[in-house]
């Protein structure tokens, strides 16, 4: 064999050049955990902050064993835990989407759990845990899996644990592996799943009557689990969003090339517009549709896509014929007759379930049409086959409809051609749909997120061998060195409307009309439609000038003075 063909297979199996360079990498620790190369657990006290929401009340009757034991407190880091626990048996999961990040998370528990402690890794998530599908992580498999992206060490999945059944799975693989701890690495619903367990598992697991562990570390590329200062962002979401950042300078690039093309890109993020609102700021693309300043305005789909056709007839007559739109992956639902719509779909396919479920594909529309309120009815028969299918399609196991698979931007530009030639037939129009999505979620974390989860499994850890339950493990002041906190789940549930019942959930942290990111991008978006004043912000750097730079809508809404972050 060449030279060269043995140094190419020597480069299978996640050995590019990259990735051997990377797990090279050296991570910043937060001060509190000591240096960098030799970490240690710390202890927890309680904060003068405690949270509450407007079901707390309720809260604290379903979860009493929980918010007994917490109060709701806000925990902060307060020492180096000299004594810290040996011998527990801790297990870990990934819940929902993949994030750029969760293997560090990983990684962060090992390290702080030690030698005299065992991790487990569950595969793959909480459908794993029912299973009781454990295996013994090693230091060998942290060292392969440092700073890669994805969450193929142990896979996900969004089984919601619900039923009795499933709370005594659970159980049963705690007591088979004589577990002390679960960690949870997930987005709103998995941190939910986790508050759940919590107060299922706080007593009488084990033979002496004592209870498990668990705790949630703050996962999403959405962006949509975010508490203020207490955790200004999720992981994940700026490695999704500079990838998708580097995506659309290019698109915007060609479009300033070949001078013909409009392109219609749709960026994830179920609900909230971080994801979109980050990518604007980072690229400055002539039109982004806000789905929150939709849902404020009452915005009409008639309407957004008016505004869109006149943007687009105003540059033509500039001699543009190219530009960019941005779309959130959740606009439908934000689109206030949409949205109703979609609430009477819910809950009509779950008061039909079996009935509508057993029927074929083809069936289902005229079956639901006649269920629905003649508005609805109107309304779902007004639009094209290939959103129908999409709205009608399975919900998720948490009782949301599938954003991601709904075609928003194909319906926009096919709205938006129609609306071009009724205000100018003269106007060329001729436009590409893009959807970037997966291709964000699993790529190697940005030094930002590879940092922040590393720490973020520290505190993980070290929270569990403080002996806490039912927190989200969180890292404050990213910009000033960064601090492990630990935040009540307790404090964070809400009685949300899902699958037509009453149910508790953590509310997702949607884009704020009055948010420091939402005004600036406000104030610059006009200029960015008259002209082509785009940026492109490369390829995510993890060495040099732009290595330490945190989302531009986090440096904005925490009010920080530049784009750098600083842990350590
Ligand atoms: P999480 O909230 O679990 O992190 O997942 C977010 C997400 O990436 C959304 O942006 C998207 O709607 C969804 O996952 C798609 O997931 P799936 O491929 O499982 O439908």
């Amino acid at each position: 064999m060449s030279n060269l063909a043995e140094q190419l297979q020597k480069m299978e199996a996640h050995n590019s050049i990259f990735e051997s360079a990377v797990r090279q990498l050296p991570l910043p620790v937060c001060a509190a955990f000591g240096s960098p190369t030799q970490p240690q657990a710390v202890t927890f006290a309680n904060t003068s902050r405690v949270l509450s929401t407007k079901d707390s009340e309720s809260v604290a009757k379903s979860f009493a064993n929980s918010v007994q034991a917490s109060g709701n407190v806000v925990l902060a880091s307060s020492g180096t835990n000299a004594k810290a626990a040996q011998g527990k048996r801790v297990a870990v999961l990934f819940s929902g989407g993949p994030a750029a990040g969760g293997h560090n998370v990983v990684c962060g528990l090992k390290r702080v759990l030690g030698a005299g402690n065992t991790l487990f890794g569950v595969k793959p998530g909480p459908k794993g845990l029912l299973k009781g599908n454990l295996f013994e992580i090693t230091d060998a498999d942290v060292a392969s899996i440092i700073n890669t992206g994805g969450f193929d060490f142990l896979g996900t999945d969004r089984t919601k644990i619900k039923t009795d059944e499933q709370f005594a799975q659970v159980k049963a693989t705690c007591v088979k592996h004589n577990l002390d701890a679960i960690v949870i690495i997930g987005g709103d619903d998995s941190n939910t799943n986790a508050a759940v367990l919590a107060e299922y598992l706080f007593k009488n697991v084990k033979a002496d009557g004592s209870g498990v562990q668990v705790i949630g570390v703050p996962k999403t590329i959405d962006g949509d689990l975010q508490i203020g200062d207490l955790l200004p962002i999720s992981f994940g979401f700026d490695t999704a969003t500079k990838i998708y950042g580097e995506m659309v300078g290019n698109i915007l690039q060609d479009t300033r090339s070949s001078l013909k093309y409009w392109h219609f890109v749709k960026l994830m993020g179920r609900s909230a517009s971080h994801v979109t609102i980050e990518v604007a700021l980072q690229t400055k693309p002539a039109i982004t549709v806000i789905s929150e300043e939709v849902a404020e305005k009452k915005m009409s789909l008639a309407a957004i896509v008016d505004q869109i056709a006149r943007a687009v007839v105003a540059r033509a007559a500039k001699g543009m014929h190219h530009g960019v739109v941005l779309v959130p992956e959740g606009l439908i639902e934000f689109i206030p007759e949409m949205n109703a719509l979609i609430a009477e779909l819910n809950e009509q396919i779950a008061h039909h379930e079996l009935a509508f479920s057993a029927l074929p594909e083809d069936a289902k529309p005229a079956y639901i049409l006649d269920k629905l309120s003649p508005e609805n009815s109107k309304l779902l028969a007004s639009l094209p086959s290939y959103v129908v299918h999409m709205l009608l399609a399975e919900r998720d196991s948490h009782g949301n409809l599938q954003v991601s698979l709904i075609p928003t931007e194909r319906l926009l530009v096919d709205m938006v051609k129609a609306r071009v030639k009724q205000l100018d037939a003269g106007v060329a129009f001729s436009a590409h749909t893009h959807f970037l999505g997966y291709e964000g979620r699993c790529g190697a974390p940005t030094l930002f997120d590879a940092a922040y989860t590393y720490n973020l499994g520290l505190t993980a850890g070290s929270l569990i061998l403080d002996g806490r339950t039912g927190y989200m493990a969180t890292v404050t002041g990213l910009t000033n060195g960064g601090a492990p906190q630990a935040i009540p789940l307790t404090g964070l549930l809400n009685i949300e409307r899902r699958h037509g019942k009453d149910e508790f959930v953590i509310e997702k942290a949607l884009v704020k009309m009055d948010s420091a990111a939402m005004k600036y991008f406000v104030s610059r978006r006009d200029e960015w439609a008259d002209d082509d004043l785009f940026a492109s912000p490369g390829p995510r750097q993890l060495w040099g000038p732009a290595a330490y730079q945190q989302p531009i809508s986090v440096a904005l809404n925490s009010g920080s003075s530049s784009l750098a972050f600083k842990l350590g």
